[in-house]
């Protein structure tokens, strides 16, 4: 038998072309692409489809550390299960570092907890928390080494946010290795400030979690992110951008020829602050930094995404139960905002949303859907192409989708730990039907037919975006 499986009759669309074509599949890769393959164990019928490259979402949070007394609602299984539902073929969580602790000890960690637990396929990113000499000097260089070629920065949060200083020796490490840094940007100290002064005025609800971190705290902290990087000359990756003056930075800075790359995320295309303002803590269910901001940003936000200034589109998953003791109203009796834990779930509904607003509305093309849904994913995060794209040779990582569904998202049709989606009742336009990692049907139309152990971890190559000289991502 020539292949193990052939999907047959399927409109194919990587982030350069659309085209019809039979997919043949040996050994869990892609063996030819063409018509009138011949025959295989298996004919999967893909007429009036469009077979895709899995989705990669290149930012989600996973079984996090979140707090004394919250848990994060989804496990390995269960966000990988809602990942694969969302036409997702592999996720890159963060393995977070607390202070003290060892990054090496921190990586295992996440291991044990990841692995014969994934539906799909799995990377790890680090987060640097605490960025000692030890640390940076000996344990980040070896990880780099061995795969962990991304790391994440925080310029706010309690315990995590690093001085400029920190940054500056964690970006000459980047420039060292090779790995590509990743920055939340927003300024720590303005945070700090607006909430303290909305908490002495009584203003403690959800919807002032908006008010204590408004666009200038992240276009400061973007802007500044960005110097940093320009004056160690390392290429840097500025995570869930919700506006336009911080898009404005990242453009800027791109047309300067710098290597600035920009990721926004669904919640700051379709939510507005306005969703924080639900009767009494529903607000809460909208929590997330940046927080989602006004009809402009959300215009903003295509506008990078049409415009290649965003590269990538992900999720920032980083789901909390709502209904529950160890969720987002956590810890009893702490009512301020400021104790609301911040994430929102988003990592099975992010492609139905940017499909449906973006391709099927007109505002982005079928290959600009692709590049921002998975190749440039690859390509950022060192995986290309073995993942990302559909070519003779690359991991069998597909999507079937049916452009043509019409449905409305709601928590019924989730998969995951949390118990309420922020999207619910948006219609959308296109859904992916069936998910395929190297070669076995995770979900095989709508039904779940994958097993919690069929995903991998992938160990990772250097960013094509961080070494040096070539390179480029689909704008
Ligand atoms: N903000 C983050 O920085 N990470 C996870 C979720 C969130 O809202
Ligand atoms: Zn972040
Ligand atoms: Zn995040």
């Amino acid at each position: 038998m020539a292949f193990d499986t052939i999907i047959r009759g399927g409109t194919v669309a990587t982030a350069s072309d659309t085209f019809a074509c039979d997919i043949g599949i040996r050994d869990g890769r892609i063996a030819a692409l063409g018509t009138q393959l011949g025959e295989a164990k298996e004919i999967v019928d893909a007429r009036g489809k469009l077979v895709l490259p899995g989705g990669i979402d290149s930012h989600v949070h996973i079984a996090q550390p979140s707090g004394p007394g919250i848990v994060m609602a989804d496990d390995f299984a269960s966000a990988t299960r809602s990942a694969a539902f969302g036409g997702n073929t592999m996720v890159l969580p963060f393995a977070m570092q607390q202070k003290g602790e060892s990054l090496r000890e921190v990586v295992t960690a996440y291991h044990k907890k990841a692995d014969g637990h994934c539906y799909i396929d799995v990377s790890f990113h680090l987060i640097i928390a605490d960025a000692s000499d030890a640390v940076l000097g000996q344990e980040l260089p070896a990880l780099v080494h061995d795969g962990y070629t991304s790391f994440k920065v925080f310029m706010t949060y309690e315990g995590l946010a690093l001085s400029d200083l920190e940054m500056l020796n964690v970006m000459s490490v980047a420039r060292e290795t090779g790995a590509l840094v990743m920055v939340h940007a927003e300024n720590y100290d303005a945070i700090r400030f607006l909430t303290d002064r909305l908490e002495r005025a009584g203003k403690t609800a959800p919807r002032y979690h908006a008010a204590s971190r408004p666009v200038p705290v992240e276009r400061e902290a973007t802007h500044r992110a960005i110097s940093l990087a320009e004056l160690i000359d390392v290429p840097v990756m500025i995570v869930h951008v919700s506006n336009g003056a911080a898009m404005e930075e990242i453009r800027r800075a791109q047309q300067r020829g710098l290597k600035v790359y920009g990721e926004t995320c669904p919640q700051y295309l379709v939510l507005t602050e306005k969703d924080l303002e639900g009767l009494n803590m529903e607000g809460a269910k909208y929590v997330c930094s940046p927080p989602p901001r006004d009809a402009a940003s959300q215009r903003a936000c295509w506008q990078g995404l049409e415009q290649g200034v965003f590269s990538v589109f992900s999720s920032d998953h980083c789901p909390f139960r709502y209904d529950d003791p160890q969720g987002k109203l956590a810890p009893k009796g702490r009512t301020s905002f400021r104790w609301v834990p911040n994430g929102i779930p988003g990592v099975e509904t992010r492609l139905p949303i940017l499909f449906s607003e973006g391709v099927a509305k007109g505002r982005i093309t079928l290959n600009r859907f692709v590049a921002l849904s998975a190749t440039n994913h690859a390509r950022m995060y060192g995986l290309y192409p073995r993942k990302g794209t559909i070519a003779v040779g690359s991991d069998a990582d597909l999507a079937i989708w049916d452009p043509q569904r019409k449905g409305t998202i709601t928590q019924a049709l989730m998969h995951g730990g949390s118990d309420y989606t922020p999207y619910e009742g948006i219609a959308v336009t296109g859904w992916p039907v069936s998910t395929m990692v190297r070669g076995r049907f995770v979900v095989r139309d709508g039904a779940l037919v994958g097993r919690e152990d069929a995903g991998a971890y992938v160990p990772r190559a250097l960013s094509e975006m961080a070494r040096p000289a070539h390179g480029s991502v689909s704008g």
